[in-house]
């Protein structure tokens, strides 16, 4: 795609779905429930996953929902002029989605009892997610190549700004009781465990027949089956079909297949650098 990013408070943002007016909305007016439930993610870390999950703990396991209603529109983005129509047909409890950073989120947040699950992902898995799906979606610029791309997800050069800003900008929200952090490796590797998680912090018992179904319903398998949830519908506009799929491949460690030992090596020294003085280990490392 060939346009310009502009700027807002700093971030980039990609005209179309995005504007100045419609972001200061966001950040100073928005009105935020205390009953609202927030996914907020850097871009491809497990955002969908997590929509999901819990349009299926909200409605009891039942997969009804799931595999009638398209999944942005389950949980439409608080930032885009598309989430903004989508979200005013939502009744609450809401769960509603977010790349936003912290800087900018809707300042009503900070005074509710609304909760934020903060899904978080290996940086070099996300920047290979990242650098298939710019490809196709019409909200990226389109990569130059790997190696270029490379160096503008390492500078932030792209839409919502750098991986290590947002990361560092939510990470002061991680003592807070109405905050949740989960990895998508985590997802991986104990899917079951994370949903008991999920639904202890949202307060809700499920038994585990229902919890069974939820982890059935949520695998990458029946995700990328359910037209509702893998985006080959209602997404002409923006998608690219003939270039790729969202339901990409949905695995943990993908980027080993694609960094060279030097720009591993070269991401690590970037990733040291900028995420020094955080003092957080992250389950991926
Ligand atoms: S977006 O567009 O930024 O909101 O993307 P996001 O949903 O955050 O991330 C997309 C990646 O998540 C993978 N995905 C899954 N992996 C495992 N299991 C399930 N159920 C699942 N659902 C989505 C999706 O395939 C993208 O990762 P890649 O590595 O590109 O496959």
């Amino acid at each position: 795609m060939s346009f310009d990013y502009f700027l807002y408070k700093g971030v980039k943002f990609s005209p179309g779905s995005y504007s100045q007016e419609l972001l200061q909305y966001v950040e100073n007016e928005f009105q935020v429930l205390d009953d609202d439930v927030y996914i907020v993610t850097y871009p491809k870390s497990g955002t969908h996953w997590l929509i999901e999950i819990l349009s299926l703990i909200n409605r009891d396991a039942d997969p009804t929902w799931c595999n009638s209603v398209l999944i942005w529109l389950r949980s439409p983005w608080i930032e885009t002029k598309e989430g903004q129509l989508q979200l005013k047909d939502l009744s609450s409890p809401r769960v509603l989605t977010s790349h936003l950073p912290f800087h900018i989120f809707p300042k009503a947040f900070f005074t509710s009892k609304a909760k934020i699950i903060y899904v978080m992902r290996n940086p070099k898995d996300i920047f290979v997610s990242l650098f298939y799906f710019a490809k196709i979606i019409c909200h990226y610029k389109d990569p130059e190549s790997f190696e270029q791309y490379l160096e503008d997800f390492l500078q932030g050069n792209i839409l919502y700004n750098s991986w290590f800003e947002h990361v560092r900008g939510w990470m002061q929200m991680k003592d807070n009781s109405n905050f949740f952090i989960i990895t998508y490796e985590e997802l991986h590797q104990d899917l079951r465990g994370c949903i008991l998680r999920i639904c202890k912090f949202l307060g809700k018992e499920l038994g585990d027949s229902k919890i069974d179904t939820i982890v059935k319903h949520s695998s990458f398998e029946a995700m990328k089956e359910n037209k509702m949830s893998n985006y080959s519908l209602g997404t002409e506009e923006y998608i690219d079909h003939t270039k790729g799929t969202f339901m990409r491949k949905g695995t943990a460690g993908d980027w080993k297949n694609h960094f060279t030992v030097a720009q591993s090596e070269h991401f690590d020294r970037v990733y040291q650098e900028k995420m020094k003085d955080l003092n957080m280990k992250f389950f991926w490392e």
